[in-house]
């Protein structure tokens, strides 16, 4: 690994940092490949990544319509945990958390990664009994979970409204120690440059406009830089999921939706760890520059357009103040969206289909970042393997015909 001196920094930024070497390779477009794996965001480098490390399946193309880490991996509000209700659910999280609690080392890239502690607040009795509900099935998973008093919580979050006379009163709530945050940008870089490394050709600028198939296979996608060849095509597109399955004939029970979030300008630590409310639609951590890191449910409508609406901000800034008193007086720094792709189950869909040769990873609506690794882990495995890994086996297509859906509406704590 390369190592920089205080020095050398100091001259690389003099020199508008034009000496320092790519992180990974600038590609260009082979004839053919072993896979293609569309979408260069956390899951399609993921994807990539494990399929060099654990299957020795190098001949690969990442390829990205714009610049890798720029869709929702970009986008997100870096929270991960694995405090899901259904078995299915939590030993897929709880597999992405552990990879990420070794991906500093793995990837031999800083993470950022921070187990602060993610609560779930309680404002109403059925609330209550949901979390405690769900605490113990994720107990029962092994996974760590516990119910916290309104005491515990005002101590972890002293700027919290506890007031009985509060317009959303706390009841309790709910808290995974092991959950936190993780920096999205340095998993797709270092994502991107360990799959380089290992021989995977990652292609920015470059847009898949059709997939290519002979009868009931697929051979390959057209792209804006010509045709590339591949007896096997992964697609991992996030938003635009439905819109690529659509190219190779395949209806998906898929809606996309903007997701909006803001930051706050910086201030001194106010909060150290990540409190969601579900109810009241609003979530709060703060970054380490400081800024107060916001985001609420989804845009009710269905768009491909990256900016949301300003009801919804107005939404959650006024549950922000109420819960948050402190904070009424603070300005906001700027706001962003993504698009995030929704299944009717809140659940993803990593998946084999009737195409042969096509796999699909998407779907994950609101949730997807902390699935980063543990994604990109089971759908190696199902490319390199054709078949399901134990994990992914009850995220298949099938679920939508034979009713085995995965109802995660509640865990995915952010409404939608
Ligand atoms: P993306 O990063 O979107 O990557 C898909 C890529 O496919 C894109 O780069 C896109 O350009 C590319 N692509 C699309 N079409 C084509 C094409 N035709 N040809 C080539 N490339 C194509 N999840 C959490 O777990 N915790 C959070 O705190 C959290 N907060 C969020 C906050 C916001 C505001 C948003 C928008 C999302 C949040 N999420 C969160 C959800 C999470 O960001 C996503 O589920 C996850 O990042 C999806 O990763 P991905 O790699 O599948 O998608
Ligand atoms: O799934 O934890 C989550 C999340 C937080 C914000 C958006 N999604």
């Amino acid at each position: 690994m390369t190592r920089y001196s205080v020095f050398s920094l100091v001259r690389n930024g003099l020199k508008g940092h034009r000496a320092w070497p790519r992180a990974w390779r600038r590609a260009e477009p082979r004839r053919s490949y072993q896979v293609i794996v569309i979408g260069g965001g956390g899951h399609g480098l993921a994807t990539a990544y494990y399929l060099a490390k654990e299957h020795g399946i190098t001949d690969v193309a990442v390829v990205e319509k714009s610049a890798i880490g720029l869709g929702n991996t970009g986008r997100n509000t870096t929270i991960i945990r694995s405090n899901y209700l259904w078995d299915e659910s939590a030993a897929l999280y709880e597999k992405s958390l552990k990879l990420f609690e070794g991906l500093t080392e793995d990837l031999n890239f800083n993470q950022m990664l921070s187990q602060r502690g993610v609560i779930n607040l309680a404002h109403t009795l059925h609330d209550l009994r949901d979390l405690e509900r769900r605490v113990n099935a994720i107990r029962l998973n092994g996974i760590d979970s516990e119910i916290l008093s309104v005491e515990q919580v005002k101590a972890m979050v002293p700027i919290l409204n506890t007031s009985p006379n509060a317009r959303y009163p706390v009841l309790g709530a709910s808290l995974q120690r092991r959950g936190g945050v993780s920096r999205h940008d340095a998993a797709a870089w270092g994502l991107a440059r360990a799959a380089s490394a290992r021989g995977v050709d990652i292609i920015e600028n470059c847009e898949v406009t059709a997939i290519l198939r002979d009868g009931d296979h697929v051979t390959g996608v057209e792209t804006t830089r010509g045709p590339i060849k591949a007896p096997k095509v992964a697609i991992a597109a996030a938003a635009h999921t439905s819109h690529l399955a659509s190219m190779a004939g395949l209806r998906l029970p898929i809606e996309t939706h903007p997701l909006q979030a803001l930051v706050s300008e910086p201030l001194k630590p106010l909060i150290d760890c990540v409190v969601m409310s579900n109810q009241v639609h609003v979530y709060l951590s703060q970054s380490d520059k400081g800024e107060l890191v916001i985001g609420a449910g989804i845009d009710p409508y269905v768009s491909y357009a990256s900016r949301g609406s300003l009801p919804v901000i107005e939404d959650q800034m006024q549950a922000l103040v109420h819960l948050y008193p402190v904070v009424s007086r603070l300005r906001m720094l700027r706001q962003w969206a993504g698009n995030v792709d929704v299944c009717p189950d809140a659940s993803p869909i990593i998946s084999l289909t009737p195409v042969r040769g096509l796999y699909i990873n998407g779907g994950w609506g609101t949730g997807g970042w902390k699935a980063t690794p543990g994604s990109g882990w089971v759908f190696a495995h199902t490319i390199a393997q054709d078949r399901p890994h134990p994990l992914n086996e009850p995220f298949s297509l099938e679920r939508f015909t034979t009713g085995a859906l995965i109802d995660e509406h509640g865990a995915a704590a952010v409404a939608h």
